[in-house]
């Protein structure tokens, strides 16, 4: 097949540092077993997360020079607000300090106690926020989205059927909005077809429930759409979001992933209530509507973001580095989560370490051995994310198990996958080895941020996992 590689050159570099295998043991301790609490310099390849962590482009770093830093009415905002306008389609634009921000003031906005909220799979900080306000999240995602081995091209779809229940159930007067994740992430970063966001909103007008969208990863749900949904393979990706959009009254967004910065985010619609009130709420809680927790800079950053992050190569390459890595686990018969996503590739660690019980927190050992065997950071997307239920205290229920290997945008390159799909799969090969963990921190909410842990019984094998990192490094 011929070749392909990315549509951008590299025009500066950040060096990593090297860590023996013995620093990575006292980084993993101090740590407490939790990847979230290592310090970056300890990590050599770091897949927590794809948010805030993209490389700019030499025109956002132009633009952000060029920014205007007054503190209302900056020139720097409406550019943000036009890039957000022309490409996304709403026509009230909020920025805010970062997605969860967005989400703390649709929130605010329209949930009051009792209310439920339907929507495509949890996603930690959405939930957080319904909850604080009184309402619950109840899931309609289609069930072929709790099934990691299921190949399915658009399973962030929602369950029609499942919908109307919870509608008929609760009563239209009790559900604020429906709210729909495109990707969603926890389900892997799976998409949502433009036939279910259809008919999705069907059912919602049917019973005059308004219908929001977290747009957080729209543009690679776009390109889903693009390759696999009939009628789009010549759509430009541009076009295609635009089009996902209409459907929606209004979305939040964590710029930190699609946008290609940073930092930021936003809350657009086309309601003017819904934008009154956003504007009554942000002032309190982030900043003037006009930058809303964040400098000139960053909205110029993010506008400009906002035009790259659409261009059909690039989005085509970014993706096609996520099958990469994918692509390279499957040969070597890992479990991970199937189709491969638009962020990331995420390990099925209950398959992977089927020697451990929930209990044992198998994705958060799974993360903490692959950390120790060559310095890769990965995130834990199981029992931990998932917390506690809100009402009853008890640990969540959780179908998938497992650990997202987060590839950032425009940061690494192909052969920085090859190391971490060798890891994977030598780590998988001395799986047996790999002990569980006991949780000896709890915090309240939001768990997984910054919980400790310490290994069961033995502890990680000194030799047999590990040292791995150096032997990679120097030898050929
Ligand atoms: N996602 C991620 O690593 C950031 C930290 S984990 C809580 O995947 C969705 C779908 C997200 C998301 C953040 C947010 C919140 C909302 N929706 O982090 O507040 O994936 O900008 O966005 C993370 P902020």
């Amino acid at each position: 097949m011929r070749p392909t590689a990315e549509p951008w050159k590299v025009k500066t570099v950040e060096p990593l540092r090297m860590t023996t295998r013995a620093e990575r043991e006292r980084a993993l301790a101090a740590a407490g077993y939790n990847t979230f609490l290592l310090k970056s310099e300890d990590v050599y390849i770091d897949l927590l997360t794809d948010s805030g962590t993209n490389a700019m482009s030499d025109r956002q770093w132009s633009a952000i020079m060029a920014a205007d830093e007054a503190y209302a009415g900056a020139r720097s905002f409406y550019k943000f607000e036009e890039a957000v306008r022309e490409i996304y389609g709403f026509r009230f634009v909020i920025p805010t300090h970062q997605g969860r921000g967005a989400e703390h003031l649709i929130s605010r906005i329209l949930i009051r106690p009792g209310h439920v909220i339907p929507g495509n799979m949890y996603f930690t900080t959405t939930r957080v926020h319904q909850e604080l306000q009184g309402g619950e999240f109840v899931d309609v995602i289609i069930d072929e989205a709790h099934d990691a081995t299921f190949e399915h091209p658009f399973k962030g779809d929602v369950d029609l059927n499942k919908l109307t229940e919870v509608i008929e159930r609760v009563g239209p007067n009790n559900i604020p909005y429906v709210n729909l994740a495109c990707t969603v992430n926890l389900a892997g970063g799976q998409p949502v077809s433009m036939a279910n966001l259809h008919a999705v909103r069907e059912v919602c007008d049917l019973f005059g429930i308004r219908l929001w969208c977290d747009a957080t990863r729209a543009v690679e749900n776009a390109h889903f759409i693009k390759e696999r949904e009939a009628g789009y393979a010549h759509v430009p990706v541009r076009a295609i979001l635009r089009e996902m959009m209409s459907h929606f009254d209004g979305c939040t967004m964590s710029a930190k992933k699609d946008c290609l910065v940073n930092i930021g985010g936003f809350l657009a619609t086309n309601n003017r209530e819904i934008y009154q009130a956003a504007c009554e709420e942000v002032v309190i809680f982030e900043g003037m509507p006009t930058y809303g927790g964040l400098s000139g800079r960053d909205m110029e950053a993010i506008a400009q973001g906002i035009y790259e992050m659409v261009d059909d190569d690039y989005i085509a390459a970014r993706i096609a580095q996520v099958r990469y890595l994918g692509q390279q686990l499957i040969d070597a018969a890992i479990p991970i989560v199937r189709p491969i996503g638009g962020h990331a590739v995420f390990l099925d660690a209950r398959r992977f370490l089927p020697h451990l019980d929930a209990g044992e927190f198998p994705a958060q050992s799974l993360a903490a051995a692959l950390y120790l065997d060559s310095g890769v950071r990965s995130m834990e997307r199981g029992v931990v994310s998932a917390g506690r239920d809100a009402v009853t205290g008890a640990n969540r229920h959780c179908e998938l198990e497992l650990v997202r290997l987060t590839i950032p945008r425009r940061v690494y390159t192909d052969r920085h996958m090859d190391v971490v799909a060798w890891s994977v799969t030598s780590l998988f090969e001395q799986r047996e080895e790999v002990p569980g963990l006991t949780m000896t921190y709890e915090p309240p909410t939001l768990r997984f941020f910054t919980a400790r842990f310490t290994p069961c019984s033995t502890g990680f094998p000194a030799c047999a996992l590990g040292g791995r990192l150096e032997s990679l490094l120097h030898t050929s």
